[in-house]
């Protein structure tokens, strides 16, 4: 059969716009796709919700593709063993309560389980602002990656979603965002970013499933950035914390989607 270049281009074109399209009205949009959003999109989309992920870069997989300092094994605790396993990723036990892991397995069994699942991703894309009404967050504002980079003047676009997640890491973008332009306090201690703390690994990995929670009306954060946001510590290449924030904060969604 003779292949037609104009069909591979409008195949892409037709295929996309299809997918695009039924991600504008959502019940939860996740903006950034290392292991906390990953997982958190995973769990969600198994629920039977409507989930998109928004990821700035090519790849999704955010800090766990490179290990610690580009050694490419993860350790996860014994709290977060099962959870990983669960995900096909085999786990070995370094010594007792210290479990490793391809961190390259990690972050693709991750991204399939979670893509198959249902969850729309979007690589490439980047998060720049929300949608607010009176009293709450109801949507985000995307745009291509490469726009931002070329400092482009070009206008967004926007989808609708009844829940946003917060899961850019140490950054806590989208925080920053509805801290700086979304009128009211945020829901931590001083009203504001709390602002992460230095290395600890133990205290982190508690902290950051206690601050795995909703910050603002509508927006929730999950992973590094719910230690950013809260102001607990970092944990370094433990990633046990990740993944339960992921499934934590998920748990949470559902019951509000549910309720
Ligand atoms: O940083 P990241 O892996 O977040 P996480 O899930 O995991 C943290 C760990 O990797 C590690 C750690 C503990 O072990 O401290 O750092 O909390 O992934 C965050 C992702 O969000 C993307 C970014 O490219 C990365 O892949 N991201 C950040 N800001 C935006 C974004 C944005 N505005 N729009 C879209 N994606």
């Amino acid at each position: 059969m003779a292949l037609d270049e104009r069909t591979i281009t409008r195949a892409i074109l037709k295929r996309w716009q299809e997918k695009f399209d039924s991600c504008l009205e959502m019940d939860v949009g996740i903006v950034g796709g290392g292991p906390s959003g990953l997982v958190a999109g995973y769990y969600l989309s198994s629920l039977g919700h409507k989930v998109c992920l928004f990821e700035r870069k090519l790849s999704v997989g955010g800090g766990m593709w490179g290990g610690g300092m580009m050694m490419n094994e993860i350790v996860v605790q014994e709290e977060a063993r099962s959870l990983l396993e669960s995900f096909d990723v085999p786990t070995r036990e370094f010594e007792r309560g210290y479990h490793c892991a391809d961190s390259v397995l990690a972050v693709t069994a991750l991204a399939s389980k979670a893509l198959r699942a249902g969850l729309k991703i979007w690589n490439l894309m980047s998060v720049e602002d929300v949608v607010m009404r009176e009293e709450r967050v109801t949507g985000l504002v995307i745009n291509w990656t490469a726009v931002e980079l070329a400092r482009l003047h070009v206008d967004p676009l926007t989808v609708s979603c009844r829940f946003v997640i917060d899961a850019t890491g140490h950054a806590c973008e989208l925080v920053r965002v509805v801290e700086r332009k979304v009128p009211g306090r945020l829901l931590t201690p001083s009203g504001k970013i709390e602002g992460e703390k230095s290395l600890w690994a133990e205290r982190a990995e508690e902290l950051t499933l206690v601050n795995t929670r909703e910050v603002f009306p509508g927006v929730y954060v999950a992973g590094m950035a719910a230690n950013a946001t809260f102001g607990g510590p970092r944990m370094g290449p433990i990633f046990g914390g990740m993944l339960l924030s992921g499934r934590k904060v998920a748990e949470e969604i559902h019951r509000r989607l549910a309720g």
